[in-house]
């Protein structure tokens, strides 16, 4: 699926999206239901060792047929019985997600009731608030303009890429076009090193939210000897891929903020432990996005409505990124807040005839 307009992250540019979709056919108490779930891998393993081809592999030759000795699946089996497999979270995510979504289906339960989100206290349609994620331009002016656009979108949250290079001064420029109370965030997907500290400290003077991911996936003490050089919290995103590591991370002082991306950690489920153990330890998490289709985003927009979700997420809406979506009620941000889904499942329908025009391959495993 073609983005609206390429995406440059220091990792790279995404101009499209080769988009792996599982979907889980079954019967349950005899009645035929369907589950989807998307996987969040990119096509090239630039941003974790996963990437679309391989999980793809992955799923079709040493998880699904894992799956193939449980008659009465349910998700909550998913992670425990694809344990023995090492690694693939995203790949794994995918399945339990199109699991449960079949399941939630079966049931006629919504996501969001299931999290206990689906309703505000006064009865109305849960809303959460909804963050944007900037690209990095070479050229300020042409990344004001983006920001402008989207403040004018009522994003609430103003997330930025930055790298070594396209840093200070672009933040700068953008503190000084939204002004001192809008939030804003940046986002180093592991370009930065050690050593980097002084000038990390620079964005000090922002008042940032937030410095994401400045440091190597595997580099927890880098990161927590980050925390001490600069005032800005440092908050974890590819580090992060189980709760176990998250309560690691935690303990070193390495994890002030934790962003929660239910693909990167192998699920929602997981995603949920990880939210409670955060909640335990007072770190606040938000939820992040990996240009999710509607499909993600509508799970997405059901968890970041736990109460630990106290930061606005990179909840776009579907135009962010896509002219058109695969679901058939696309994300959209009316007054910076998007509405929890409260459809049956994991909050979307799929538009089989939009699918049907961007799907280049199915494969079929019965098992
Ligand atoms: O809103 O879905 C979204 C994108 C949020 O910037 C976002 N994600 O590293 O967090 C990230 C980043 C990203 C993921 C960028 C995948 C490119 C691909």
């Amino acid at each position: 699926m073609p983005l609206v307009t390429p995406f440059r992250t220091s990792f790279g540019v995404e101009a499209d999206r080769d988009i792996l979709l599982v979907n889980v056919l079954g019967t349950v108490g005899g009645v035929a239901v369907s589950g989807w779930g998307e996987c969040v891998a990119l096509a090239d393993p630039t941003y974790s060792a996963e990437y679309v081809d391989g999980a793809q592999h992955v799923t079709e030759g040493h998880l699904l047929p894992r799956l193939t000795a449980v008659p009465e699946l349910t998700a909550a089996d998913v992670g425990r019985i694809l344990a023995p497999v090492h690694g693939h979270p995203m790949a794994k995510g995918a399945i339990e997600a199109a699991v449960l979504d079949a399941q939630l289906r079966a049931a006629g339960r919504s996501f969001a009731d299931l999290l206990g989100v689906a309703a505000a206290d006064d009865g109305s349609p849960r809303r959460i608030p909804s963050g944007v994620s900037v690209g990095i331009f070479d050229d300020v002016e042409d990344l004001l303009a983006a920001v402008q656009g989207y403040v004018d979108d009522g994003y609430v949250r103003i997330k930025l890429k930055i790298e070594p290079g396209a840093d200070i001064d672009h933040v700068a420029a953008v503190r000084d076009l939204i002004g001192p109370d809008t939030p804003l965030q940046v986002d180093a997907n592991t370009a930065y090193r050690r050593t980097d500290g002084q000038h990390l400290a620079r964005l000090d003077e922002f008042d940032l939210l937030l410095i994401e991911q400045p440091l190597p996936e595997e580099d927890i003490v880098g990161h927590a000897r980050l925390a001490a050089e600069v005032e800005t919290p440092i908050c974890l995103d590819e580090s992060l891929v189980s709760a176990a590591g998250t309560a690691d991370a935690i303990e070193l002082g390495a994890c002030e903020i934790a962003n929660i991306k239910p693909g990167r950690v192998g699920g929602y489920l997981e995603a949920i432990r990880i939210h409670d153990l955060c909640v335990q330890r007072d770190i606040p998490v938000w939820c992040g996005g990996m240009v999710e289709t509607g499909i993600g985003r509508a799970a997405n927009a059901a968890l970041a409505a736990l109460p630990g979700f106290t930061l606005p997420g990179d909840i776009s809406a579907s135009t962010r990124f896509y002219a058109q979506d695969i679901v058939t009620d696309p994300i959209q941000i009316i007054g910076g807040h998007v509405t929890v889904p409260t459809v049956a499942g994991m909050g979307f329908d799929i538009d089989l005839d939009v699918l049907d025009s961007v799907t280049t391959s199915t494969t079929t495993i019965s098992f």
